[in-house]
């Protein structure tokens, strides 16, 4: 074949790849090859099966772990590289409903879809070890772990204000909200009451940030985690109810503050509208039907519209106040929505002249305002003031502060604080929180993870209610809890299993007479938080998996996946290994020990690709077009991994070019394989074999492709190309273009796939750089630093440096007593 035809070369490869089954995984692939390999546990985050196919996010972060994957091979480790799909959720639920397709049907075409524009691509999945979280076997385990927690108490049921997307028809979990809004569909989403599911994430909150310092993450994924899980310290402290009317105190609150500091400066005190104690205070309260409307009224609004709402709302409790333990004060006691039901303890002091939700809501109310709090190293400017003004506003602000004019949030050193006064903010926080017989706590963000969905198309939760009402879980002699199969799509906001005729009847040939099963489905978000523990034994019918293999395949040593899944999924798997391990079903405590990112793919304008802009492109086209090895080239080296790649057909064409450059090479081999090689070829071969290995170790995918495009054109223009290092080159391009390097191996007359051959090994002396960096120091201070040949002798260095202009105007018609040369490193002259 004298042209590079890359749509042959695939295809052969493609299909005899498939019939030799050289991805497949064996036994022995689980167990090491008889020999002792180290392992290396590759991860994709598994995509959903969607309608659309494979979009080019996963083309690029699969094509990475492709390459990484066939790299490793050929480094000698064994690589647990598989693939799955999430295939329970919404939108095949929602196609369902519009077109009477069961889910079941969906999910599979699309999936067939996945697999063959993954192979088109050329990436070496076994699939038929793929794992499909709404198999049967495979929500057999996620159902099976479920019971484990029930019995464990990790997982509970109460009737609870939950999320409710009213489009969706189900409930959703907090994190599953986005600005207000069900991050699927998009609409608002409400609050009601409905009983659920949840599991006890909260009691792993402080593991959950303390055990990301040892991950090598992201940093900003780092972060976003523990914002999430939101960890505040302060203090709880009692205020005392007091009854005008019957002048004595009825009642106690306890409110959650960080500011303890800050005690002598409250002026008012708010409650939850939700907050228990209401109910209780409720023959006091003077003006209850107002209080009464103003409690309906804020039924109404979600949660977002509470916290981010553009004026305060609250209303005073009259005919009773609050009792400042610090200085015995009475202070007005309010409900206000911005004070939530659910953090600290739904109750709050307020400190206006230093808490901006408090000060604002005191000037709506005109409620007093008290500094407490003097700014100690005062620095003179506000929030909003410029540093060049700080010296005239200082005075000025200070007394603002003071007066109470604008609301100063830091620490300071404490005034108006009794014989507190003068202490530091810090000091102060512990000091008070004593005097008055508060706690010091900590409380966090991060709520229990409420996962019943009231949906069809997710793993039944395993659950079954006597005739009395108790709850069970199924037996694990019964599971998989099988999804009944005759059901109704249409959402009514009850869950759909509750109309099948089938679930009953199983329910009571089972239990007997009267029993019930649950009808709610799990958040699809529990099945993909464990799906990595099933991928070293995606077939055992025994157990979640073997013991053996966890052991030896377990924790994934590199993640890659979207940026997106921040606090979704990778906080949920962090807390399903977790609790896994709690109840000794796992010995390690974090899944996913690296993890990467990768950038997004967009349009040649710089626009994120989505189907309402039109400007989405389809694998299949631009395999069809360019074939998979370009494509592949191309999105490996559109830039770092990590950071976004703009789609340019200009950019596919170079690739396809530098492919044909390679195939061309083919023909200026030199005849005599024993001719010697250009040295200058050697050495850039050599130099080439080691930046590739270590670029690739660090996910530098673009500058490995970079340098063996500079090994080509020196291949190119020298003459003397030996057949080795050319078979040099075609190595290490094997992991980036798997199917024109395996055609050309063969053209080379090697037997056997080139995937299976080992990672070439590099001549470090030849490898080695011909230029330095050499350091020119003047009576041994760094004075400049020059680029020279490595075997740089003192009589050219001297010269080099009194050339260097930096050098040259520094000795000038001064004497040169010595100068000390140390080879390939300085030179000192003394002066
Ligand atoms: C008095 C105070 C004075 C406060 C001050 C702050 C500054 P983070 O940091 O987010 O944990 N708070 C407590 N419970 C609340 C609830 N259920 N809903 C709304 N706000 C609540 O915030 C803790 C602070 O938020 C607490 O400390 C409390 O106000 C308020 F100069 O108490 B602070």
């Amino acid at each position: 074949m004298k042209n590079y035809d890359y749509k042959k070369i695939e295809q052969k490869w493609q299909k005899r790849w498939e019939d030799s089954g050289i991805y497949k995984i064996s036994e022995n692939s689980f167990v090491g090859l008889g020999y002792v390999r180290p392992k290396y546990y590759l991860l994709d985050m598994f995509p959903y099966p969607s309608g659309d196919g494979l979009h080019m996010g996963h083309t690029e972060s699969y094509t990475s772990t492709d390459v990484l994957y066939r790299y490793k091979k050929m480094k000698g480790f064994n690589v647990l590289h598989l693939q799955g799909f999430d295939s329970f959720g919404l939108p095949a639920e929602n196609y369902a409903i519009k077109t009477g397709v069961h889910p079941k049907e969906t999910t599979r075409k699309n999936m067939e879809t996945y697999i063959r524009q993954m192979k088109s691509l050329g990436f070496g999945y076994d699939f038929e070890n793929k794992v499909v979280t709404s198999s049967p076997e495979y929500y057999h385990w996620t159902q099976w772990i479920f019971t484990k927690f029930f019995e464990a108490g990790l997982v509970y049921k109460k009737t609870d204000r939950i999320n409710w997307c009213d489009s969706c028809k189900t409930g959703l979990a907090n994190e599953q909200v986005e600005d207000g809004r069900c991050e699927r569909c998009k609409s608002e989403v409400i609050q009601k009451n409905i009983p659920g599911w949840f599991f006890k994430i909260t009691d792993f909150s402080e593991e959950l940030i303390n055990d990301l310092k040892d991950l090598d993450w992201p940093e900003h994924t780092k972060k976003n985690q523990i914002n999430w899980i939101g960890k505040s310290d302060g203090a709880e402290i009692k205020f005392k109810i007091l009854s005008l009317r019957l002048k004595s105190e009825i009642s106690k609150i306890e409110v959650f503050t960080t500011r303890p500091d800050t005690l002598f400066g409250v002026t008012y005190c708010v409650l939850a509208p939700e907050h228990k104690i209401i109910e209780e205070l409720k023959d006091s309260i003077e003006n209850w039907k107002e209080v009464n409307e103003y409690l309906e009224k804020t039924k109404r609004k979600s949660e977002m519209e509470r916290i981010e709402g553009k004026e305060k709302t609250g209303i005073e409790l009259k005919g009773i106040k609050a009792i400042n333990p610090a200085n015995k004060e009475e202070v007005p006691l309010f409900i206000a929505d911005y004070v939530l039901a659910h953090y600290g303890t739904g109750a709050i002091m307020a400190v206006p002249a230093h808490d901006e939700r408090d000060f604002e809501f005191a000037e709506k109310f005109t409620l007093s305002k008290i500094c407490v709090i003097n700014p100690h190293s005062y620095m003179g400017t506000l929030p909003g003031d410029s540093l060049l003004d700080a010296t005239e506003k200082t005075k000025k602000n200070l007394e603002k502060i003071q007066k109470g004019e604008v609301v100063y949030v830091y620490d300071g050193v404490l005034i108006n604080s009794g014989k507190f006064d003068g202490m530091s903010s810090d000091e102060a926080k512990k000091a008070i929180t004593e005097f008055v017989g508060g706690k010091i706590t900590k409380k966090y963000r991060l709520r229990d993870w409420s996962i019943s969905r009231q949906r069809y198309w997710g793993a039944p939760i395993p659950i079954v209610y006597s005739p009395s009402g108790e709850a069970y879980t199924v037996p694990k002699e019964h599971l998989p809890w099988l999804l009944p199969e005759d059901v109704d799509f249409i959402p009514t906001g009850t869950s759909p299993l509750i109309k099948s005729k089938e679930l009953k009847e199983r329910t009571e040939k089972i239990f007997g007479k009267g029993w019930t099963s649950e009808v709610d489905t799990m958040d699809t978000f529990v099945c993909s938080s464990w799906y990595y523990l099933r991928y070293p034994d995606p077939k055992n019918e025994k157990e979640f998996c073997s013991k053996e293999k966890l052991k030896q395949w377990l924790p994934v040593d590199l993640y890659i996946g979207g940026a997106e899944h921040t606090y979704m999924h990778l906080l949920y798997a962090r807390f399903i290994t977790k609790a896994m391990k709690k109840i000794g079903l796992l010995d390690f405590s974090e899944p996913f020990l690296k993890l990467r990112h990768q950038g997004m793919v967009l349009d040649k304008d710089g626009v994120k690709m989505s189907k309402s802009k039109g400007n989405v492109v389809n694998p299949d086209d631009v395999v069809g077009r360019f074939g998979a090895d370009a494509v592949r080239l191309y999105i490996m080296f559109a830039g770092p991994l990590e950071d976004d790649v703009i789609w340019n057909e200009n950019g596919v064409v170079g690739l396809s070019r530098f492919l044909e450059k390679v195939w061309k090479l083919q023909f200026l081999l030199s005849i005599d394989i024993k001719e010697p090689n250009d040295l200058k070829i050697e050495k850039i071969t050599h130099k080439t074999i080691k930046k590739v290995g270590e670029d690739l170790e660090n996910l530098k995918f673009n500058t490995a492709i970079s340098q063996m495009m500079i090994l080509v054109n020196v291949m190119e223009k020298e003459s003397g190309l030996n057949i080795k290092n050319y078979k040099l080159l075609i190595l290490m391009l094997a992991p980036l273009a798997p199917h024109i390097t395996e055609e050309l191996w063969d053209i080379l007359g090697n037997n056997q796939s080139i995937h299976l051959s080992e990672w070439p090994k590099y001549d470090e002396s030849l490898a080695k750089d011909d230029k330095i960096n050499f350091v020119i120091q003047i009576n041994g201070k760094v004075r400049d630093v020059i680029e020279v040949d490595v075997d740089i002798n003192e009589n050219k260095a001297r010269g080099l440096a009194e050339k260097s202009e930096n050098i040259k105007k520094l000795i000038e018609g001064k004497e040169i007593k010595k100068a000390i040369f140390v080879r390939g490193r300085l030179l000192n002259i003394i002066i």
